[in-house]
Parts: structure tokens; C-alpha cells; sequence
């Protein structure tokens, strides 16, 4: 039979041999700039494709080191080598002390309303002005090389190269902050990270330090419930909300300062993996979200977000239950709806994760006239620590010199010299106040622009205090597990089954769950019986502790009611072996791209397919070589050849097996059905135990667009996580 070739696999072909980053930009980013400045007059005068040395002379032979004969020994004089091996023996800077796994992505903001009334910050002025941004997310505890899954908060840092300086926006993906004064956050560190003596767990905090700490300190038990949900194992970056966390001030031309707080919405709704596969996947593809995010910017389907704010007057401060300065606190939506202000979309890869990604220098203070800090103890405390773990990473004063880091804003001080000084400034006037030099740089008065600090009144006496505002940590937690649909709330109880299940002194554990009776009798109750153990008294002291149930709800807080209806950027698997019914597969992959998913066809083998018809189907992936836990959905198209060979194939019963655990939608044509019965028969699970929630199965006839577009339909639904008897499917 004469080979046909695959429409399909080849316009995949060519479509990721197009893809030029430079062409895929779509607008410049400082570093471009600054780049071809450099570049400029050099380009042309080497043959670019010569190999040279640091300093430009061409290397004629980069395999052997200089010898005396060819069997005798290195000669030191070998000035090649010892520039090659010594750079190389100093390409690594200290990994961040924190948030050390990261990726990151150029993109741009585009203001949809002008923020006038509220702030003068030039970005937020103009809806005709679009801001490059450049953004890393990140996982808190793990070194770099930890896997992307780990139960953990993301970093949320993004940057705006705005006209008037960089304003670096350093969130995270929950709204709230374990701790509430920045003085405590080397003690969360060092009991999060691996254990002291043995480094050991690496990316985890299922382990007794970390649980010792977090027991001892009931202001952490808002943000322990954010990180016991979904929400601290994000399906990808462009699945994830992104919070400012702290209330920070605007400050609009006459001076007027409201209190605000920053959101990013993602436009793909929040989405999660559930805990077995988050653990499969450490180990399957521990890069899968940087892959996700890298990927999906190289196919077109951009990550977008909306910026959103939430503003109260400044009138308005103590109109709370809770005090507006504390970060383990957020203001629920039902209290002030959050508006939003424009979107920002991720457009276009990093060229050099090094250069970019791991050179990137956030920095609170680096902040825009019209935007200003509050007396948030753990937002003052930070503006000291990122100068000053930038200083530790680059050793030196002048990282923001870098590439990556430069604004597009003019910069002009008397700040000089030190390691790697990259600008050449003229001149002998490097003082002020000068006459030599005209005066300049002179600073400007807040009225003409500069930087405007609110002036807010302060007095106060000298202490060491938290504020008896601060006292409430309860309330929220509460609230938070109160707004959770079931089995959100099980997904919550089954985190702590496994986090306080590996904490070996049980003294811990008894102390978290007494922390726990004070946000849900049945939370408690429910981790204690998990736990084997009975219920603990509630803390000492627990009754002095001011506590509110209002407001009873708050809906935004449920992952259920933050989803969207689109399959854009959802990944499809399609199993598939020979003599599969070409015309179902060949429908289900045009209906489901057409809706900007990714589809995969995965094979018993790699190479080509044949249909029924005898048509040639390229394969994506072998099934040894993926799991289902990288996919959204499964859908198995008719065939009895096909499917007699998936049946026999235990990968691919796995595949189904463990999509059908984890809660995703699994379609099925005609013959197809044999598949996921082959899967509920090997469950393990008592018969009938696989409910028809989430599948979709249909005779041959049926297999239309009428069909496929409800296959989308339960796609866009994401997970159902509600099926019964999960736990009892072994996978
Ligand atoms: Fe932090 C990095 C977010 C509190 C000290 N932090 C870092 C990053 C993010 C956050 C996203 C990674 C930035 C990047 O991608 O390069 N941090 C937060 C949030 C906090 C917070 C949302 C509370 C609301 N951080 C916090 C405190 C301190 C620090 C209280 C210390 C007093 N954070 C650091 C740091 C890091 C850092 C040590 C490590 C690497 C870096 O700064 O550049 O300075």
C-alpha cells in the first residue's frame, strides 16, 4: 500500500518549524534594545559563524588542549582552555533563597479603562498604551531543579517596563500570606525548606519542621487552607490567579490616595490537577508547567490575564473586620467587588533562560509615582530583602544594568562604579548639588513628576508589638473552607491526611489539629479520624481570639465558580492503535483544534497509524513514553482492530483507568466503549463503579459534529472531580 501522507502531522510539522521567535514578538522588549545598541558596528566585521574567544580572537581547534607532543602533558601557556574551563567554572550565581524554580515570559499590558480618579501612574492613564511586561512564575521551597507539581504557593512576579520606571508587582498565586510580620519569614523558610540535618524532603513541606512551625503559629492557617486546596497545584501558569497580596495605595494627581489591592484573573478560568496525579507528574515530566507555558506561547495560544483592583476609599480603612495592613488577610469579593482594568498577555518565550529568567531582579521599591506602599509590616519588611538578596545574587550593585532588568525610563544619578559596570557616564560631575555640572541631574518636586510618597500622618511610640487587629486568624480560614463546594472541601481533608500522615512526632500533628477545630468542627474532625487519632482540645487561648462567620460566603473563593467555558490551550489525548476509524479521529482532531486545543494521537508504538480505510495517521506519542496525567481529556475513536489492540495494552488501560480517577472527560466512538469497560474491569473497584459523569460514548452513526460539539461541551467543563467512589479505583 503506497504511503499517504498525513495532512494533519504535517501542517503540525511545519507550523513548529515556522515559529521564529523574532516573528512571533510583538513588541520590542528592553532587552532588544539594548541589545542592538550593543550589537551595533560589530555585526558584519566576524564572520558570525566563527568560534572565538571571550575577546574575540577565532579559535582554531576547540578539541584539544595544548600539549607538549601529542601523548605529553597540558602546557599552562594553553590560554583557550583557561578561558573556556574558568568561565565555565563560574557560570552559576546562587540560586534564589527562595522561588529558585521559575520560568517566564515577555508579554504586554493593555489597560482597558483609564485609572485617573485613582492614580497617576502614566500606565494606567492611557488605554491606547501598551506596556511591555515581563513575567516568572515560580514555586516557593523547591532548588532549581525540583519538579513544577510540588504542593506549594506560586510566585506571580510581573514587571511593567513602564515610561516612568519599572513597577515590579512580586505576587503570588494564593491572596494571603502565611505570616504576618516580615521579621518571621527566615523561620517559615527554614522550617519549609528540607530539613537541616539530612535536606531532606526536597520541595515538600509533608514534613515535621515545617508542620512544628506552622502549628506553633495560628496566623498561618489561612494561607495552610489555600495551600491544602487545589490551588497549590495549579494545572499550568495560565490556569492560576495571580494577587498583589498586600494593600498598597494609589495616589492620583491631586493627591488623593485610595487603598488598593492588585488581582490578575486568568481569562482560562482556575483550573488545578488533583493531588495523585500533581505526584505522578514530579516524576513523568517534572518541567510540566515551564513546558506548558514554553509551548503554549510557541503554538499562539497565549496565557492572558486580567488585571483587576479592588479599591476602598481612603475613608474607608477601618470599615473592616479585619485590619487592612494584616496579608493573611484578603477583602472577600462579596465585600468589594474587584474591578478590572486590562488584560495582559504572555506573547513570546525568553531567548536565554539565563540571561532572562534567572537574571530578572524584582524589587518592591521598584514602584511608580502613583503607587505606593502602606504600613504593611510584611510589605516594609520586603522592600529591604530583595535589594539585598540581588546584591547577594550578583554580586554587585549593578544588576540593574542588565538586560533584563534595565528600564526603559531614563536613568540619571550619581551612583558609580562597582563590579561589571556596564554604563559609561561622562563627565567629572558624578555630585550634587553641583555648578559644574549645571546642576544636573537635579531632582524634580512631586509636583513635576517625581516620585510621590502619600503623606500620611505617623505617630507613634517605639515598639515591638503586633497590632491587636492583626489578632484574628481564624475567621478567614473558616470563611475559606465554608465557601468550598464538597469536594473541594475532601481534596482539602485528603492535603492534610498527607502532609500531617508523614509529620512523625504526633505531638504536631495534635497541635495542627487543634488549630484546625477553630476553623470547622467537621474539618477537625474529619483530619483526626483520617489521622487515627481523637480530637484534641481546641488551643489555649482560643477563646480570647476575636472571631467573625460573617460573611457566610464568599463564592469567588470556590475554584467551581472560577471556571471558563473555553477548551483553549486544554490538551487532548487521542488513543488510538491500527485500523482505527479514521473519520472519527479525523473529526474529533478538527473539532477540538479548531477550539485551540492541543490534540495528541498516542500509539502502542511510534511512526504511523493505518485506518480502517487504510489512510497513514502520524503518532504523537508512544504510549511508554506519556501518561494521562499530562492530558486534559481522552477521547478513543471506533475500530474493533484498534481497540481489541488498546485493550491488550496495559499503558493504554492505565491511560483510561487514571483519567477516569483523576476527574477528566473521556469520550468514546462505537467500539471505543470496550476500552473504558476493560478499564472499569481492572479498577479493582466493585462492577458499575465507573458513573457515566464526564463520559461521553456513542454508536458509529453517531459520531458527528452534534456529537463533538458535546464532547467540547464536558472538554470545558475541565474535571468531575464529583465522580463517586474515586478512591476506591487503584491506579
Ligand atoms: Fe518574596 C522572591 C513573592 C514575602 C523575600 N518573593 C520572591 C518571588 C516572589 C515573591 C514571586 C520570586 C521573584 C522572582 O521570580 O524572581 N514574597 C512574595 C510575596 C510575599 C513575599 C507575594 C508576601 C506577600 N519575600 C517575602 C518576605 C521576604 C521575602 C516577607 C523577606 C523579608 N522573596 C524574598 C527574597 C526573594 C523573594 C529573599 C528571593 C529571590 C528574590 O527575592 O529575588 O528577597
Amino acid at each position: 500500500m503506497a504511503k499517504q501522507s498525513n495532512q494533519k502531522f504535517q501542517s503540525k510539522k511545519m507550523a513548529s518549524q515556522a515559529i521564529n521567535p523574532d516573528l512571533t514578538r510583538l513588541s520590542p522588549s528592553p532587552s532588544d534594545d539594548n541589545r542592538s545598541d550593543q550589537m551595533a558596528g560589530l555585526v558584519g566585521v566576524l564572520p558570525s559563524e566563527s568560534l572565538t574567544s571571550e575577546t574575540g580572537t577565532i579559535i582554531s581547534d576547540n578539541q584539544n588542549q595544548l600539549k607538549a607532543g601529542v601523548r605529553g602533558p597540558t602546557l599552562l601557556e594553553d590560554h583557550h582552555y583557561r578561558e573556556k574551563i574558568g568561565h565555565f567554572d563560574h557560570e552559576r550565581i546562587p540560586e534564589r533563597v527562595v522561588h529558585a524554580r521559575g520560568a517566564a515570559a515577555h508579554g504586554v499590558f493593555q489597560l482597558y479603562k483609564p485609572m485617573g480618579d485613582y492614580t497617576k501612574a502614566g500606565f494606567l492613564q492611557d488605554s491606547a498604551i501598551e506596556t511591555p511586561v515581563f513575567v516568572r512564575f515560580s514555586t516557593v521551597q523547591g532548588s532549581r531543579g525540583s519538579a513544577d507539581t510540588a504542593r506549594d504557593i506560586r510566585g506571580f512576579a510581573v514587571r511593567f517596563y513602564t515610561q516612568e520606571d519599572n513597577f515590579d508587582l512580586v505576587g503570588n498565586n494564593i491572596p494571603v500570606f502565611p505570616i504576618q510580620d516580615s521579621i518571621k519569614f527566615p523561620d517559615l523558610i527554614h522550617a519549609a525548606k528540607p530539613e537541616a540535618h539530612n535536606e531532606i524532603p526536597q520541595a515538600s513541606t509533608a514534613h515535621d519542621t515545617f508542620w512544628d512551625f506552622i502549628s506553633l503559629m495560628p496566623e498561618s492557617t489561612h494561607a495552610i487552607m489555600w495551600i491544602m486546596s487545589d490551588r497549590g497545584i495549579p494545572r499550568s501558569y495560565a490556569d492560576m490567579e495571580g494577587f498583589g497580596v498586600h494593600t498598597f495605595r494609589f495616589v492620583n494627581e491631586e493627591g488623593t490616595s485610595s487603598f488598593v489591592k492588585f488581582h490578575w484573573k486568568p481569562v482560562a478560568g482556575v483550573h488545578s490537577l488533583v493531588w495523585d496525579e500533581a505526584q505522578k507528574l514530579g516524576g513523568k515530566d517534572p518541567d510540566f508547567h515551564r513546558r506548558q507555558l514554553w509551548e503554549s506561547i510557541n503554538q499562539g495560544t497565549y496565557p492572558e490575564y486580567e488585571l483587576g483592583v479592588q479599591i476602598v476609599a481612603n475613608e474607608e480603612e477601618f470599615d473592616f473586620e479585619f485590619d487592612l495592613l494584616d496579608s493573611t488577610k484578603l477583602i472577600p469579593e462579596s465585600l468589594v467587588p474587584v474591578q478590572i482594568i486590562g488584560k495582559m498577555t504572555l506573547n513570546r518565550n525568553p531567548d536565554n533562560y539565563f540571561a532572562e529568567t534567572e537574571q530578572v531582579a524584582f524589587h518592591l521599591g521598584n514602584i511608580v509615582p502613583g503607587i505606593d506602599f502602606t504600613n504593611d509590616p510584611l510589605l516594609q519588611g520586603r522592600l529591604f530583602s530583595y535589594i539585598d538578596t540581588q546584591l547577594n545574587r550578583f554580586g554587585s550593585a549593578n544588576y540593574n544594568e542588565l538586560p533584563i532588568n534595565q528600564p526603559i525610563a531614563n536613568v540619571n544619578n550619581n551612583n558609580r562604579d562597582g563590579f561589571m559596570r556596564q554604563r559609561i557616564v561622562k563627565g567629572r560631575v558624578n555630585y550634587e548639588p553641583n555648578s559644574l555640572g549645571g546642576g544636573c541631574p537635579m531632582q524634580k518636586m512631586m509636583q513635576e513628576g517625581g516620585f510621590t510618597t502619600y503623606p500620611e500622618p505617623v505617630e507613634g511610640t517605639k515598639v515591638r508589638e503586633r497590632s491587636p487587629t492583626f489578632a484574628d486568624h481564624f475567621s478567614q480560614a473558616a470563611l475559606f473552607w465554608r465557601s468550598q463546594v464538597d469536594w473541594e472541601k475532601d481534596h482539602i481533608v485528603n492535603a492534610f491526611l498527607f502532609e500531617l500522615g508523614k509529620v512523625e512526632i504526633i505531638g504536631i500533628r495534635e497541635r495542627m489539629v487543634s488549630n484546625l477545630t477553630q476553623v470547622d468542627a467537621v474539618l477537625a474532625q474529619r483530619v483526626a479520624d483520617g489521622l487515627g487519632m481523637p480530637l484534641p482540645t481546641p488551643p489555649v487561648g482560643y477563646k480570647d481570639v476575636p472571631y467573625t462567620a460573617e460573611p457566610e460566603m464568599d463564592e469567588k473563593l470556590s475554584m467551581a465558580n472560577n471556571l471558563n467555558e473555553s477548551i483553549k490551550g486544554r490538551k487532548i489525548a487521542i488513543l488510538a492503535a491500527n485500523m482505527v476509524d479514521g473519520a472519527a479521529l479525523e473529526l474529533a482532531c478538527t473539532t477540538l483544534e479548531s477550539e485551540g486545543a492541543s490534540v495528541k494521537i498516542i500509539a502502542p508504538i511510534s511512526g504511523d497509524i493505518s485506518s480502517i480505510t487504510g489512510k497513514l495517521i502520524g503518532v504523537d506519542h508512544s504510549l511508554p513514553t506519556v501518561s494521562s496525567t499530562q492530558f486534559d481529556a481522552v477521547f478513543i475513536p471506533g475500530g474493533m482492530e484498534s481497540v481489541k489492540t488498546l485493550c491488550l495494552n496495559s499503558f493504554a488501560v492505565l491511560f483510561v483507568k487514571e483519567a477516569y480517577k483523576h476527574g477528566k472527560p473521556i469520550g468514546a466512538a462505537d467500539d471505543g466503549v470496550l476500552l473504558i469497560e476493560k478499564a472499569e474491569r481492572t479498577s479493582g473497584a466493585p462492577n458499575d463503579t465507573f458513573s457515566d459523569i464526564g463520559i461521553l460514548t456513542v454508536t458509529k452513526d453517531e459520531v458527528d459534529a452534534n456529537f463533538m460539539d458535546q464532547f467540547v461541551g464536558i472538554v470545558a467543563m475541565h474535571r468531575f472531580n464529583e465522580r463517586p467512589d474515586l478512591e476506591a479505583i487503584s491506579v
